[in-house]
């Protein structure tokens, strides 16, 4: 495979349970073996002081406005921002594990009338822009099946269903998202091997001789 100038933003989205932590590391073991250099993210990244707040509103242990947690999951983001350019010009490729993805499509699933798609999304203007976003796709009923389920805020069918809704509506009615969709109901190695040819898709596009670009 060609060498890169510059590092790849990739992002791995999905509802809880969807299978991302293992296709992200399955797709970042990968990527290394093929000779790159990898980071490897996630968001909410909960070590840091504003991860710390939103891993105990998450858990349950405290409150949050709807609109405070959306803004801190955004902080969250903003926090970690430098470190993800940086490492992409330096040639490292960076694989999260959600991003802006997750965060406006969960606030948004509140159904709260002022707290819109739309409004969800500004605050994330100006972040690093992903080159692609693999959304893994399964059915809400197939990942509450999955272990785990329903531990923390959000783990609920209902939640779930209206965050599947969302995640399409942000596909369909916007341009320059960056993603494409992949059935997440199969075997593992089937989602792995539909991952990777994603990704080499869009090694090839001419984007990746450009600089990264920023959430516009
Ligand atoms: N989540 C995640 C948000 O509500 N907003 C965000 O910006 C992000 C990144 O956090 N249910 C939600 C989605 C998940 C929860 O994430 C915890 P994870 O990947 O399950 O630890
Ligand atoms: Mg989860």
């Amino acid at each position: 495979m060609a060498p890169l100038s510059r590092g790849m933003l990739i992002v791995i989205e999905g509802l809880d349970r969807a299978g991302k932590s293992t296709q992200h590391a399955r797709l970042c073991q990968s990527l290394e073996s093929q000779g790159r250099r990898v980071k490897r993210m996630r968001f909410p990244d909960r070590t840091t002081p504003i991860g710390k707040s939103i891993d105990a509103y998450l858990k349950g242990e405290s409150q949050q406005e709807d609109h405070v947690i959306h803004l801190l999951f955004s902080a969250n983001r903003w926090e970690a921002a430098a470190q993800i350019r940086n490492a992409i010009e330096e040639g490292t490729t960076v694989v999260i594990d959600r991003y802006y993805y997750s965060g406006i499509v969960y606030s948004a699933a509140k159904g709260k009338a002022d707290l819109s798609l739309k409004w969800a999304r500004d605050p994330e203007i100006g972040l690093p822009r992903p080159d692609v976003c693999v959304f893994l796709d399964i059915a809400p009923e197939a990942a509450a099946k999955r272990g785990g389920f329903g531990r923390e805020k959000y783990e609920t069918n209902a939640m779930q269903k209206r965050v599947r809704e969302l995640f399409y509506e942000l596909i369909a009615t916007s341009d320059g998202l960056d993603i494409c969709v992949v059935d997440a109901g199969r075997d593992v190695e089937e989602v792995e091997k539909d991952v990777m040819e994603r990704v080499k898709d869009v090694m090839k596009q001419p984007k990746m001789t450009q600089p990264l670009t920023e959430i516009l």
